[in-house]
């Protein structure tokens, strides 16, 4: 395979206007008749044409009409060359044969359950026929297929159906034409035996928009929430970007077996039924909360991917980073923003963070691959994502939104760089932002220190800031980066002190424009050492920096433990609140782990189980906050600090603090649990699943005792769940515990949900991350299960990615974890190569939205 650089990018010779393609749909063989007008870039200039394909056996081509010779083109395993075309704009017709029931890879044309479906980003296209299969060759396409109308009766494809009748032998054929221009990556097709939840959606400006998600009849009862999501999303895009739906008609279709989450191709989204199907019972908050996410980001990909698109795939941030920072912002709005962002940093960091300190660290627009779909990671996704945040946190919300409509009205049609997202950004805003690009071409997580000083006589607070990015693989020099940091300065009462004035680079500089008290100010660090100092500060502050995660670096500050309680206590950036409380837990938690790999006694400070008590017990908290507040750092997170990674250490010491704090604050966590039951039937709403999280965090923690008594009392709460929420934390409580206990409850579930495909991922995923000694070999058996299929990829994602992501027996010392990896991945690559690149994507991310999101996490 070649390497392919950025640097190397060329338009493209030739451009297509106009796609007529025709689908006959067989049992064994399916025919693809594409008719394309080509034209060249320079008219008159005749260069070879050059097309990709893959995986197909061509049958005919013709150009203008004329059946070309052999000697006529060149065909090899991956292209079609035509090396003297006609100058000036011609036809091209090509007929191919393609054998989607066996396409296992799951790329181009397959089939799912018996129904076909496509998937075609980032290059399966190439798959389904001979095209330039890159976003910058933007064509109007219309796409007849024909099929069997009893086993296909329902005939779907981009835009709208234009026409449809029958056929003779039974079968059937439709029309669809898309008015849009679009990438091939956005083509889709899908043909089977479908019912759809129809509904309707008004746009602003009156359109009225036939909603459908279309799912095998017996999962219909499932698409209530996927409904409401979708309406919710459009609602939110019209509200806060005024982007409105552009054509009559938008369709959801959910398929069991999809490599990714879900795919936002031009009115025919096609989703992982994981995050489409939903009902209280079978779905766990979480769930919920990942299906309104993910129907939101697939939505507003219409603006931000479909209309605008990338020009090579280098760009994907562009379109990915953009929409994932939309979908959280959608979310924020539609439930807890504090609870969301913390859930968003947490994922970074125990995630992203990984990525860009080891060997696989890349730029958010990376400057070369070799396969494309190795670079849908975590890194273009949440960090790009970080970095769009960053525009909107350095421009507020209305300049953002200037710069946004800007970048519609410059490019609505195009296939664009990220630089001309930047320019939309800046020249909306007329801003300086000096060597903010710089974001998407160094790799590696800045790390930030600043001190403070106090001067009461002056009544000055100087914040100091130095930065250093780390080397990474092939960028060994780094320059400073542009990094936003909002502070907040607290008094000694804990209020925020209005902030009137600076000082910065001799200059002193009014921080409130139109007088009034700014609490909260965004610093502008763009040197490698930078001094800030506040006026007017009467007294010593305690600082509130970096407030909601202005900037994706690692903070590291001069703060003692009595400031972040401090901190922890007062905050008004709830975030900062958090943030604070994860800061002291770092500290105990890595302090510790020097205990523990030195063979010290493991002592847990009383004012850390303390300041967990008070969390616990304070009816002021909102419930999910509080949830995520006594909840120690991810093992990950720790090992991402330390020198060297020692995960048994880190679990010995994770354990030990929970076993510790259930112990010290059991009446607490059990009244926790009492009194936060459900007493009325299950529904999405942010107070009800903030309940539904405090009881299972408090119940998880308890169940860590292993004490009898406990595991009744779980058994209690397995046995009168109502919901799977409960239901599942319940079991996944009881199952920290090898034992006859465990043994029965699994046994329990798995008779109750067989019959339910998605909940057994959730049975597989649990066992599969447990940490219990050994557990390589219960996950080798499990690969043997009636309901274990290696072609499916969400049950390779629960089971194998399950197991990838349990601390202690993935990264086993004897290497048995690792070398079942091996074995596994050696035999999935001849099946889905892209699941064995996922594996570790899926694990570490939710950008291709198939992180198990099954609650197994304390
Ligand atoms: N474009 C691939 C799936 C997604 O990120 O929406
Ligand atoms: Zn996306």
């Amino acid at each position: 395979p070649k390497e392919i650089f950025l640097k190397d990018y060329k338009m493209p010779e030739y451009y297509f206007d106009k796609v007529d393609l025709n689908f006959s749909l067989g049992e064994e063989k399916t025919f693809v008749s594409s008719k394309i007008v080509v034209y060249p870039r320079i008219e008159g200039v005749s260069s070879p044409l050059v097309l990709d394909g893959h995986d197909l056996k061509l049958v005919t081509i013709k150009v203008n009409g004329e059946e070309l010779k052999k000697e006529d083109y060149n065909l090899d395993s991956r292209h079609l060359t035509l090396s003297s075309p006609p100058s000036g704009t011609f036809t091209l017709e090509i007929v191919t044969e393609i054998y989607p029931q066996k396409n296992t890879s799951l790329e181009g044309l397959y089939k799912s359950s018996g129904n076909f479906c496509t998937q075609c980003e980032a290059e399966g296209f190439r798959k389904i026929t001979f095209y330039q299969d890159r976003p910058d060759i933007m064509a109007k396409y219309s796409v007849r297929i024909e099929a069997d109308k009893s086993l296909y009766p329902v005939l779907l494809s981009n835009g709208n159906l234009i026409e449809q009748g029958e056929l003779e032998g039974g079968k059937h054929y439709v029309l669809w034409e898309d008015p849009f221009k679009k990438p091939c990556y956005l083509f889709a097709l899908v043909a089977g035996q479908l019912e759809s939840r129809d509904d309707k959606f008004v746009t602003r400006s009156g359109r009225e928009v036939a909603l459908r998600i279309w799912t095998p009849a017996q999962d219909l009862p499932k698409t209530v929430h996927a409904m409401y999501s979708l309406k919710a999303a459009m609602k939110w895009d019209e509200d806060v970007f005024g982007l409105e739906y552009d054509l009559d008609l938008f369709n959801i279709v959910a398929v069991p077996d999809f490599n990714m989450g879900a795919m936002e191709n031009k009115s025919l989204n096609i989703f992982n039924s994981k995050l489409v199907l939903a009902s209280p019972e079978t779905a766990s908050d979480a769930d919920y909360a990942a299906i309104l996410g993910v129907i939101g980001h697939e939505y507003f990909h219409n603006w931000t991917g479909n209309r605008v698109t990338c020009r090579d795939w280098f760009q994907l941030s562009l379109k990915e980073g953009l929409t994932v920072f939309r979908d959280q912002e959608f979310s924020s709005d539609m439930g807890s923003r504090p609870v969301k962002r913390i859930d968003d940093v947490s994922r970074l960091r125990n995630y992203q963070f990984p990525q860009d300190a080891g060997p696989m660290a890349h730029p958010v627009r990376p400057h070369s691959y070799i396969k494309m779909d190795n670079f849908y990671t975590v890194t273009v996704y949440e960090k790009g994502a970080e970095v769009v945040r960053m525009y909107k946190t350095l421009l507020g919300s209305q300049g953002f939104r200037k710069g946004m409509d800007l970048y519609f009205k410059r490019h609505d049609g195009q296939a664009v760089t990220c630089e001309e997202f930047f320019a939309a950004m800046r020249d909306a805003n007329e801003a300086n932002f000096h060597n903010f690009l710089l974001w998407y071409s160094q790799a590696g997580t800045p790390s930030v220190k600043v001190t403070s000083s106090f001067n009461a006589e002056a009544k000055t607070y100087s914040l100091k800031f130095s930065q250093e990015v780390p080397p990474t693989p092939g960028q060994q020099v780094k320059e400073p980066m542009f990094i936003p940091v909002a502070v907040g300065l607290l008094d000694s009462n804990g209020n925020d002190i209005p902030l009137t004035s600076l000082y910065h680079d001799g200059m002193l500089e009014s921080i409130s424009a139109s007088g009034q008290p700014v609490h909260t100010v965004v610093l502008q660090v763009k040197k490698k050492e930078e001094e800030f100092v506040f006026s007017n500060i009467s007294e010593r502050p305690i600082p509130s920096i970096l407030r909601g995660y202005s900037a994706p670096i690692r903070l590291e500050s001069d703060l003692t433990d009595s400031d972040l309680l401090f901190l922890l206590a007062h905050d008004s950036d709830e975030f900062n609140r958090w943030e604070a409380g994860q800061v002291l837990a770092r500290k105990i938690m890595l302090n510790l782990v020097a205990d523990f790999q030195q063979s010290k006694p493991l002592i847990l400070d009383a004012k850390f189980v303390d300041g967990i008590k008070s969390m616990l017990c304070d009816p002021s908290l909102d419930k999910e906050f509080i949830a995520k507040a006594i909840t120690l750092p991810g093992a990950g997170e720790i090992m991402d600090m330390m020198e060297v990674a020692d995960p048994d250490a880190v679990h010995a010491v994770r354990s030990f603090i929970r076993k510790h704090l259930a112990s010290e604050l059991k009446a607490e966590f059990l009244s926790t649990v009492e009194s936060n039951r459900s007493t009325e039937p299950y529904v999405f709403n942010h107070n009800n699943m903030s309940r539904r999280a405090l009881k299972n965090t408090a119940l998880a923690y308890l169940a860590s005792l292993d004490d009898p008594e406990i595991t009744s009392l779980a058994l209690h709460e397995y046995k009168s769940a109502t919901n799977m929420t409960e239901q599942f934390a319940a079991m996944a409580a009881i199952a920290q515990n090898p034992g006859k206990a465990r043994d029965d409850v699994l046994a329990d579930f798995y008779s109750k949900w067989e019959n339910d495909y998605l909940v057994v991922n959730k049975w597989f995923a649990l066992q599969a991350f447990s940490d219990i000694p050994g557990n390589v070999e219960n996950v080798k058996k499990l690969l043997n299960h009636p309901a274990f299929d290696m072609h499916n990829p969400n049950k390779v994602y629960s089971l194998i990615g399950g197991f990838c992501g349990s601390p202690v027996n993935f990264h086993a010392k004897d290497g048995s974890g690792y070398r079942f990896l091996g074995e596994i991945v050696v035999q999935l690559d001849k099946i889905n190569p892209q699941v064995c690149l996922q594996n570790d994507l899926f694990l570490n991310s939710k950008c291709l939205h198939v992180k198990p999101s099954h609650g197994i996490n304390d």
